[in-house]
């Protein structure tokens, strides 16, 4: 990968950070724009008692001035206001082994693993005995500094006019409708608290998550991301991990409770005839044109012209008020799961941060298809590339 990025940072820890390597010199970063992008985040009915702690603020440390990237590394940070509750249970430095100290690193000690989390797989690989030094990392809570680092990828993409949206499409049994063109819809979607596209299904939406709230349970659900404006030939089809899909899916894949990834059609491919399932070539005003897109953008590892439509599934989250049974990893003994303070449903969440991963990807095969030292440098080569196309 050419745009790389590294994030540190626990969820009651200090702050988040993000180093992030190979954006091109002269790209606008508007530190706004990055908030604004953070607050999305933080939005959605169903969300729990820390987001009304929190107000997630970036600070650019490095590689950018006065609001234009210079080539260099760029370093953001994000403070967790909550830090303050935590100073002695998540100081990184030696505690005085005061009697209240004690008392205090104890009350939140886990050692109670909660099926479905990395509590348990996580504790014994990486022999804890406290199940805290698990869930600090693997808490959504990371998944902040993924939106920052988005951020700056789609600082990049738009510079080319590639926009993305997501747009939520299902929360428990409940289905909302994906638009015909999303973008079409951006006010209603930015709007909506559930970031459905139309009022039908969100009254039985909200009361699902209410009701899974009082029940103490959680919920889970469907999203789809969509970027506009994306060039053909992004990607590869000639080895496998160069190819788009497999990229983007990893990406999305990879964030928290995200149980499945597809792309255009999907898992339908499977009940659909090729004569279905392809979408015809046409040339329009010398341009090839298609009349559907159930590829989703992607053929062969490739970008072809068309919109980009990933749609993924996000199982409920595992921190629940009414636990389930499990064991304490220190007596071997049957016990109720940890919980600490959870979402009841983070599906609006999660779409943000998967548009997120999916512009970090996009933006890479930008950089990587038409070089990346300067954003001057890289127009030229896209011009370029767009016009031999257009030509042919
Ligand atoms: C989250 C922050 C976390 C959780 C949630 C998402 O903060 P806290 O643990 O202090 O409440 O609210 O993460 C989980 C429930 C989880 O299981 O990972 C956030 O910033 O999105």
């Amino acid at each position: 990968m050419i745009l790389r990025f590294l994030t540190s940072g626990e969820s009651h820890g200090k702050c988040l950070n993000a180093i992030i390597e190979g954006v091109p010199a002269g790209i606008t970063i508007d530190v706004n724009f990055i908030n604004n992008e953070l607050g999305r985040r933080q939005i959605g009915y169903g969300r729990g008692g820390r987001m009304l702690i929190e107000k997630d603020t970036v600070k650019i440390l490095s590689g950018v001035r006065h609001g234009k990237s210079i080539g260099s590394p760029i370093c953001l940070e994000i403070e967790n206001k909550d830090w303050e509750n935590w100073l002695i249970p998540m100081s990184s430095e030696e505690v005085e082994q005061t009697e209240e100290n004690i008392n205090l690193i104890n009350s939140k000690k886990i050692t109670n693993v909660r099926p479905g989390h990395a509590d348990l797989a996580g504790a014994l690989k990486y022999n804890h005995t406290d199940v805290r030094n698990i869930l600090e990392r693997s808490s959504a809570r990371e998944t902040t500094t993924r939106v920052a680092v988005g951020s700056i990828a789609k600082s990049i993409l738009k510079e080319f006019g590639i926009e993305g949206l997501s747009c939520v499409t299902q929360i428990g049994t409940v289905k909302a409708e994906l638009p015909q063109n999303i973008f079409e819809h951006k006010e209603q979607i930015e709007n909506s608290d559930l970031r459905i596209s139309n009022d039908n299904a969100y009254e039985l939406m909200k009361k699902e998550i209410d009701k899974a709230k009082e029940d103490g349970d959680t919920l889970g659900g469907c999203f789809t991301v969509v970027f506009k404006n994306v060039p053909i030939g992004l990607g590869s089809h000639v080895h496998w991990d160069r190819k788009l899909d497999g990229l983007l899916a990893q990406a999305i894949m990879s964030i928290q409770a995200v149980k499945s990834v597809e792309i255009g059609l999907g898992s339908k491919v499977a009940e659909t005839l090729g004569s279905k399932t392809h979408d015809e070539i046409f040339v329009e005003n010398g341009k090839y044109i298609r009349k559907t897109n159930n590829a989703g953008g992607i053929e062969s590892g490739m970008t072809n012209g068309e919109d980009i439509v990933i749609t993924a599934s996000m199982k409920a989250i595992p921190t629940m008020k009414k636990p389930l049974n499990s064991i304490a990893i220190d007596k071997k003994e049957e016990v109720q799961a940890h919980f600490e303070r959870s979402d009841t449903c983070a599906v609006a969440a999660c779409a943000v941060v998967a548009e997120a991963m999916a512009a970090i990807i996009l933006a890479d095969a930008m950089l990587e298809k038409f070089s990346h030292d300067s954003l001057d440098e890289m127009k030229t080569n896209y011009q370029n590339h767009i016009n031999r196309i257009s030509e042919r």
